[in-house]
């Protein structure tokens, strides 16, 4: 039989190692599916519900397994649902290929039925690399350079094929004028700065009496060397939120994640220290980094596009965060004056002792706090966490602590509602032998994880460690932006855009036939994420929190505090259960110790 299109394209996604593609059909990619079918369904097609979050479970099949992500859809309004998706892998640096169907090439400019201009469409999410195969010599080389480009560049990129290009025999190129061979070699590589930038990195941090290391997803790598030149130069390692995997919050100087979600030591050794060092973080608050022009900076950045930008560095460093650091540690000097590390270590004993004291404020029914609090200590020292967007991020930052294997990843960059659930199925296929726990919000559970559960349901039986437990945290609000709203503008909630209905989680999920818990009392939350955790299943477990716990940012000052107050006054329904919690949070921040620094004045 002769090989079609579709079937050089399966074949050719086997051979660079492609193990699974997530999608959902349509006429668009008939010609591949029934391709799918001669094959075996190798690579495996994994069904979602939608093509969002098929997008988002490659997002996430790749983050946890530094892989290619391969998603597929369907011309139209398949190419436009996996919009949403590759956005979040563009902003992520996530290597994502999607392949889209598209018109036959004779209806082409014809207003067909389900023809989108794709390229136009896809010009900026896919600008990396994007291409249409309109006879079968471009294979393999459009495929081949979507994925080397994805790889190379930690993008998405797309293919389009016509529906009728994929039935075509398949012919390679040839030995002639205007054809392109191409080659699938894929030999390791690895870029490292120049001695000359290095030498005057190291005179940078050197020179330094307090440095402050940040990192993200890109020193995941060089955990070790990361560690070495904290102990080095006697500094603190704060953690963009990408990278709250990056390292261990085992180690006492390790402050954990930085900006709004983060913490205070982070924020606080950000303002005292003399030099920055940023390693694979494109963290984009500058008002979290140092005041300019009292720190020296040096970056280390794989991507010469996305170095020097979030702060006016001294040195910037292009290179794989562990090569590098291997060549700047021999030539640092080690640091003996320790005081600056050791109010470092003091200042993250001390927000410990406060996120414990903020996790028991009594709430009504459940503290949001006390519900990430109680799983913290359960977690597997294997486990992979996603998280979604909203108030459950804040508590997923400062109260989970990374130790062991863990992995963990949430939508970092475009900070998309939704990819939760998809992360975490995407996670099961990544790393099937291993326990994966989502943290959702309500909201982003009526977005789209209540339809992946679905997913979740069809492939549960697959996966070598069967545990995947969902945590919703059940406000009735889209509590994350009601925050917002009052933080900022002392605007009161408004209901008919924040209050959303409830839900039964566990109930939905009993109705696909995993096991649901319903937790409306505090002293059944330590046992709910026991049994979740030792189900032998997916388990939805959901937590009837209380949303006027104010998820108070680290460098919470008197002033906002007042905004918040302003909101009530100006007839915020919350309000009295609001000043409770909010005060008392506030209380507990600065109690036992009650020491007032400036800015908390
Ligand atoms: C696709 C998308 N739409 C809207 C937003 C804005 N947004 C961010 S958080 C949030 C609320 C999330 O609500 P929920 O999932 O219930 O979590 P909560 O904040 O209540 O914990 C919204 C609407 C977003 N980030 N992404
Ligand atoms: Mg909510």
């Amino acid at each position: 039989m002769t090989m079609k299109v579709a079937d050089y394209i399966l074949a050719r996604l086997s051979e660079w190692g492609v193990e699974h593609v997530f999608g959902y059909p349509g006429d668009g990619i008939n010609g591949l599916l029934a391709a799918w079918g001669r094959a075996e369904n190798e690579p495996r097609f994994i069904q979602a519900r939608h093509e969002e979050m098929a997008a988002f479970d490659a997002v996430g099949y790749a983050k946890f397994s530094g892989r290619l992500g391969v998603c597929a859809a369907t011309s139209g309004p398949g190419a436009i649902h996996l919009l949403n998706g590759l956005y979040d892998a563009k902003l992520d640096h996530v290597p994502v290929v999607a392949l889209v169907g598209q018109t036959h090439r004779s209806a082409m400019g014809g207003s067909y039925q389900q023809e989108v201009d794709l390229h136009s469409l896809y010009k900026d999410v896919a600008s990396d690399f994007l291409e249409t195969v309109t006879v079968p010599e471009q294979l393999p080389n459009v495929l081949d350079r979507a994925i080397r480009t994805a790889y190379a560049r930690r993008a998405p990129t797309a293919v389009i094929i016509p529906a009728d290009v994929q039935e075509l025999d398949y012919s390679p190129p040839t030995h002639e004028f205007k054809m392109v061979p191409s080659s699938l070699d894929r030999s390791g590589w690895s870029a490292v700065p120049s001695s000359t930038a290095v030498q005057r990195a190291a005179e940078v941090l050197n020179a330094g009496e307090r440095v402050a290391i940040l990192v993200g997803q890109g020193a995941a790598g060089a955990r070790q060397e990361v560690q070495r030149i904290a102990e080095t130069l006697g500094a603190g390692v704060a953690k963009a939120l990408l990278g709250l995997d990056a390292l261990s919050d085992e180690l006492p100087y390790v402050t954990g994640p930085i900006g709004l979600l983060g913490t205070r030591p982070s924020y606080e050794m950000m303002r005292d220290c003399d030099t920055l060092l940023t390693i694979g973080s494109s963290f984009p608050y500058a008002q979290f980094l140092p005041e300019f022009g009292t720190a020296r900076g040096v970056q280390i950045d794989l991507d010469p596009h996305m170095i020097g930008m979030r702060y006016p560095y001294e040195v910037n460093l292009v290179g794989d965060a562990r090569e590098t650091l291997l060549r700047l540690l021999p030539l640092l000097e080690r640091k003996e004056a320790r005081d600056w590390q050791e109010e470092i270590i003091g200042g993250v004993r001390r927000w410990r002792e406060v996120m414990a004291l903020r996790a028991e404020v009594s709430a009504d029914p459940v503290n949001p706090e006390y519900v990430a609090r109680c799983l913290d200590p359960l977690l597997p020292s294997d486990a992979v966490l996603t998280c979604d967007s909203g108030s459950v991020a804040n508590w997923y930052a400062r109260h989970l602590t990374m130790r062991g294997e863990m992995r963990a990843s949430l939508s970092g960059t475009l900070a998309t509602m939704g990819c939760g659930v998809p992360y975490a199925i995407g996670a099961k296929f990544a790393r099937p032998d291993r326990p994966a726990v989502a943290l959702v919000g309500d909201g982003a559970m009526q977005m789209n994880g209540l339809a992946e559960l679905i997913t979740v349901a069809k492939y549960r039986h697959e996966w070598e460690d069967p545990r995947l437990v969902i945590g919703v945290w059940n406000n009735q609000d889209l509590n994350q932006v009601t925050w917002e709203m009052r933080a900022m503008g002392g605007a009161p909630q408004f209901r008919p855009s924040q209050e959303i209905p409830d839900v039964s989680y566990a109930r939905f999920a009993e109705s696909l036939g995993m096991t649901g818990i319903r937790v409306e009392k505090p002293e059944q939350v330590e046992q709910a994420w026991r049994d979740a955790l030792s189900a032998d299943g997916p388990v939805v477990v959901e937590f009837l929190t209380d949303p006027a716990v104010p998820p108070i940012p680290p460098h919470a000052t008197w002033e906002q505090m007042e905004a918040t107050v302003e909101s009530i006054i100006k007839g915020d329904p919350d309000r009295a259960s609001m000043i409770r919690q909010g005060l008392k949070a506030k209380v507990q921040e600065f109690w036992p110790h009650r020491k007032k620094t400036s800015d908390e004045a």
